[in-house]
């Protein structure tokens, strides 16, 4: 019940959000031609270079300031989450984290932010590197279909979060909405071989850590603080295998850190390296020299610089470990190069410390879909296997029972006389494969006969149960108390479940 009211709340919520949407953005239409200020100090003007992570644009070479003009894209869509889960984000052009943005200290920020016609929802933007209120987040909001334009100067150097503050904000930046901004001090970053960019995110899913299919946002979760994934650059393996960040022996490596959040702070640490230096919390300085873990805070960052001195893959994790290794806070940097036994000498990887992770990567996961689907056919087409299959399932299906639909239908199936009817020689339940499945499903109401008998309650829909669960529970009654029948797929059930409810059949078939 209460979760009810707490959906339409949402709706109401979002109706309002649509309404002020649409109110701004017709009012900013008007306020477009509004006055503009000269800055006297500006040369020029170009475009910046905006970069998908890991890779980060080029070192800015002025050494003046100019009006230089950023276009960002907001896209709400479905991506990788980790193997077989996906997930709705929304993106600040198309990535999480959102395209790497580098200017110069002092430039004239020209800042176009467009909103995809496909959006469902309004968005803007907080650049922390800007000075004034709500960081450009008003200026910006911008539905779908829509695009705005506000200027700022960058006064600060440093290296900035931007991310989305539109309403619910926890929900958006949730959701992926977060990026990475350098404003390079007016003398430039320090020249190193390689520079890359990742941030730390933690996300909330109804499905626990793996369950497969399309995974839904969950609330509640985040208000807890209880993350299923926590993962670099975006996904489960965004940096790993042949997405692994690399460089060479001997080469000065620099990663621009942040951390999207929005709950978690990060322990960050590469494993086998040691921070040379340390450019805490993203400022200018260097605050720290041979670090092992830095802290990277919830809607901040951290520069970090080490030499490579030793060929090998370096794993680079938030120490916070469980994330780490159970929810996907997990990279790698692959050094190549001669050995230099002087400083280090074994083993590469520990596939055994890793697990899955250690061969994970594009090619691996191809490889490994490509296997399993020849193991379903293969699975399909052997009696003996699928009947093994049914008997899993009913083994499982039996748990279900046990915790939902017992209290009803009574231990031995029999269900109560005269207001639960029988599973256990149900011919209505057997007259159908999917009867079962429907119930669970939609739920069911009206007269009904069962074995001869009229029952006329209300079964409730249970349908928060997943797919394999429905399967695994229909399989089991219709092959227990009595009864025997097919088993049922999850693939079927889901397919039952996309399609409406069927109208409630009151049989006196
Ligand atoms: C809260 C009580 C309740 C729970 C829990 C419940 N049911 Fe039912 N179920 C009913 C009622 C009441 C009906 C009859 C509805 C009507 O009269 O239209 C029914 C009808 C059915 C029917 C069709 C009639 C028959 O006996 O063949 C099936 C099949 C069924 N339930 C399966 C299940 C399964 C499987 C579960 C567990 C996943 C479950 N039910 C959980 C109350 C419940
Ligand atoms: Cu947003």
């Amino acid at each position: 019940m209460k979760k009810k009211t707490q959906i339409i709340r949402i709706v109401i919520a979002l109706c309002a959000m649509w309404i002020t949407g649409a109110a701004l953005a017709a009012e900013s239409e008007v306020k477009k031609t509004g006055p503009k200020a000269v800055d006297p100090t500006i040369q020029g003007e170009e475009n910046a270079v905006l970069t998908q992570p890991p890779f980060v644009p080029p070192p800015i070479k002025r050494s003046h300031a100019t009006k230089i003009i950023v276009r960002l894209e907001v896209k709400e869509m479905v991506k990788k989450m980790a193997d077989g889960v996906e997930y709705l984000f929304w993106t600040f052009g198309g990535d999480v984290p959102g395209s790497f943005i580098r200017i110069r200290e002092g430039d004239l920020v020209e800042f176009h932010l467009a909103n995809h016609p496909s959006s469902k929802m309004p968005h803007n933007i907080d650049l922390h590197a800007v000075t004034g209120p709500g960081g450009g987040a008003a200026s910006s909001f911008t539905a779908p279909g829509h695009e705005s334009q506000f200027t700022f100067k960058a006064i600060n150097p440093g290296l900035y979060v931007y991310h989305c503050a539109t309403a619910p904000v926890g929900m958006h930046v949730a959701n992926g909405m977060y990026g990475l901004i350098l404003v390079e001090p007016k003398d430039g970053m320090p020249k190193v071989d390689k520079e890359y960019y990742l941030m730390q995110g933690d996300f909330y899913t109804a499905g626990k850590y793996g369950e497969e299919g399309l995974q839904m946002f969950d609330q509640s979760k985040a208000v807890d603080e209880r993350p299923t994934y926590v993962v670099f650059n975006g996904s489960v393996g965004a940096l790993v295998g042949d997405k692994a960040i690399t460089a060479s022996v001997g080469e000065t490596v620099r990663l621009y850190v942040g951390n999207g959040g929005p709950n978690l702070v990060s322990s960050f640490h590469v494993i086998g390296e040691i921070f040379d230096k340390v450019y805490a919390e993203g400022g200018i300085k260097i605050s720290q020299e041979q670090v092992q873990t830095t802290l990277v805070p919830a809607g901040g960052s951290a520069i970090v610089e080490f030499k490579t001195e030793v060929p090998g893959t370096y794993i680079l994790v938030d120490h916070s470990l469980f994330r780490a290794f159970n929810k996907g806070a997990l990279g790698m940097l692959k050094v190549s190069g001669p050995e230099n036994l002087i400083v280090y000498s074994g083993k590469e990887v520990d596939a055994v410390y890793l697990g899955r992770q250690a061969q994970a990567g594009s090619e691996a996961e191809k490889q490994v879909a490509a296997l399993q689907a020849q193991m379903k056919e293969a699975i399909k087409s052997d009696p003996k296997i699928s009947g093994l299959t049914k008997d899993i399932q009913i083994a499982k299906g039996k748990g279900v029972f046990m915790q939902t639909c017992f209290v009803c239908h009574q231990l031995n199936g029999e269900g109560i006389p005269g207001q639960i009817p029988p599973l256990a020689k149900s011919d209505y339940m057997m007259a159908d494969r999917f009867r079962a499945v429907r119930n669970i499903l939609f739920g069911q109401t009206g007269e009904v006969v069962v074995n001869g008998k009229t029952y006329n309650g209300t079964m409730i829909p249970l349908n928060y149960l997943s797919d394999e669960d429905v399967a695994n529970v229909a399989t089991y009654v219709m092959n227990n108390f009595g009864n025997s029948g097919d088993a049922v797929k999850p693939e079927e059930v889901r397919r039952i479940r996309s399609e409406a409810p069927a109208p409630v059949v009151n049989s006196f078939e």
